[in-house]
């Protein structure tokens, strides 16, 4: 069946099959969501962030126009955005709030998969209310097929949860760290709170009964909410289990563990005394444990403030102000082209449904007792292998078994290892992107791309790591599958998964 998605420029291509993970076993996959209302369904499904299958057709931007914080977490420098939704040591440029409407205008008239805008920093939006709101407001009003998120640390949350319903933000994320005030004393120097700053665990205490009363509130209301936490090793990783089951209780609707990461020359407190993140299995066995509670988010990418575009891409550089100024933007004629699009991208998720329902499925994909392989593949997005492994910047990391295939998540490359001629590195360069490559994949058994070079070949296959172009437009999961039937049939060599940090 020819399946038609959106490339870069927005034409359609007939290069995508398939998207997303139809094992169910996400807890933000769209399987996992056949249970829910349809009211909560439709919030959901062209959300990138709280459906993992979508995030393979939908894209997100955000907009950074809230600068002040009202908390102090031993994670952040000021310097830099918001770390309890973005990558830490990233700086965004604040923009007003007509400036951004503006910004959110322009991007989603160019790029119609873009269903979600985000404030999300570069500090706490809640702590500047007026810049948040007027921003919200306007898009709500210029913009209304346009969802609105909302990331915040919960202390100003119940202040705000009427104008939050008002203006429609149907989706609200809370970072939560604790439910215990002597752990988050450990996070949390101080608080900002009625004119005062509260130090320690009654500081601590005050922003744990804000957010939780925020997040009842907010659940009355029947608003989505997405919970955020740190995992810090030593600090908080046990005691998340408990905080993912109370968030749970109260009818959080997604649960998003994020690694810390912690680097000396981002000057944080935790940075410079060495307080170390978790690796990447630490932060995957936490994540099942908290499964059996909750739908967990594997996919999140620890986006900035101000990024655009399907999450892992950052398209921010195409609508600069300058650029912005520059465009002629006719918003009720893209309001139509972005609900044919729409229509077009829904109609190609419901054949592949159709598709999958069609095809029989062994009950098991191998002989019970063999062992899981985690396999890596590179994908421009509409759920199929479409990346070239030199283009790559993110590695979406699968683990496969003999009951099925799910998703363990993304794993950053700083630099692509190849992105044009001329800014290719060569000689010495290439090698140490190549390393970067090899140790962000040490627990895969096999890696799937479009192309794979020759030089990477050798390297790959000297790492143990089996490289294939094989699959090249393949649906991911049917990749996977397959490519754990070759591991099979050659005898694979399982590996360590107790690998290093995450970051
Ligand atoms: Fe932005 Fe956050 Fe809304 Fe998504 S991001 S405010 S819920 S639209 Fe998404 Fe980015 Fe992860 Fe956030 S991948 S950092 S979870
Ligand atoms: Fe920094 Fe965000 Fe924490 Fe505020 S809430 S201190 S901006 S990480």
């Amino acid at each position: 069946m020819e399946l038609k998605v959106l490339g870069q420029d927005n034409q359609p291509s007939a290069q995508a099959q398939a998207g997303g993970c139809s094992s169910g076993t996400c807890g933000s996959s769209e399987d996992g969501m056949n249970h829910l209302p349809d009211s909560v369904r439709e919030k959901v499904h062209n959300h990138p962030c709280y459906s993992e299958e979508a995030h393979h057709f939908y894209a997100r931007m955000h907009v950074a126009v809230a600068p002040a914080c009202n908390i102090q977490c031993h994670y952040c420098n000021r310097k830099y955005d918001c770390a309890n939704e973005s990558r830490p040591g990233v700086v965004s440029e604040l923009l007003s709030p007509d400036q951004a409407a503006k910004k959110v205008l322009a991007v989603a008239s160019e790029i119609p998969q873009m269903t979600v805008l985000g404030v999300a920093g570069p500090g706490d939006p809640l702590a500047n209310p007026e810049r948040t709101f007027e921003t919200f407001r306007e898009i709500y009003e210029k913009a209304p097929d346009i969802k609105l998120c909302l990331s915040t640390n919960g202390l100003a949350l119940p202040d705000h949860v009427d104008e939050i319903e008002a203006l429609k933000v149907d989706h609200v994320t809370i970072t939560i760290n604790c439910v215990d005030p002597e752990v988050g004393a450990k996070i949390y120097p101080w608080v900002f709170w009625k004119n005062r700053r509260i130090k320690g665990a009654k500081g601590a205490k005050i922003l744990i009964e804000r957010q939780q009363k925020g997040l009842e509130m907010l659940i009355e209301r029947g608003i989505l909410v997405k919970v955020n936490s740190v995992l810090i090793p030593g600090v908080n990783d046990e005691h998340l289990k408990e905080v993912s089951k109370i968030v749970k209780s109260k009818g959080a609707f997604l649960h998003n563990v994020m690694p810390l990461i912690a680097e000396a020359e981002h000057g944080t407190f935790y940075g410079v005394m060495g307080q170390r993140g978790p690796n990447k299995q630490e932060l995957s066995d936490l994540q099942d444990a908290c499964a059996g509670d909750m739908n967990m988010m594997r996919h999140c990418r620890q986006c900035r403030a101000d990024a655009v575009g399907l999450l892992g891409e950052d398209r921010g550089q195409e609508f600069t102000l300058d650029k912005i100024d520059a465009m002629d933007i006719d918003y009720d004629a893209a309001m139509e082209k972005r609900a044919n699009i729409h229509a077009g991208i829904e109609a190609h998720r419901d054949a592949l449904r159709a598709e999958q329902a069609e095809n029989e499925m062994p009950d098991l994909l191998a002989p019970v007792g063999t062992p899981p392989a985690r396999i890596a593949i590179t994908t421009k997005g509409g759920g199929v292998i479409n990346e070239h492994f030199g283009h790559a910047t993110e590695f979406l990391v699968y683990e496969v078994a003999p009951e099925g295939v799910r998703f363990i998540g993304p794993r950053k490359v700083e630099n692509a290892y190849c992105v044009g001629p001329d800014v290719c590195p060569s000689g010495d360069d290439k090698g140490t992107v190549l390393d970067a490559i090899l140790e962000a994949l040490s627990d895969c058994s096999a890696v799937l791309s479009a192309k794979v070079g020759i030089e990477p070949w050798s390297r790959l296959e000297d790492a143990r790591i089996t490289p294939s172009g094989e699959y090249a437009m393949d649906q991911i999961e049917d990749a996977v599958r397959g490519m754990y039937g070759e591991l099979i049939e050659q005898g694979w060599a399982v590996k360590d998964l107790n690998v290093q940090a995450v970051g």
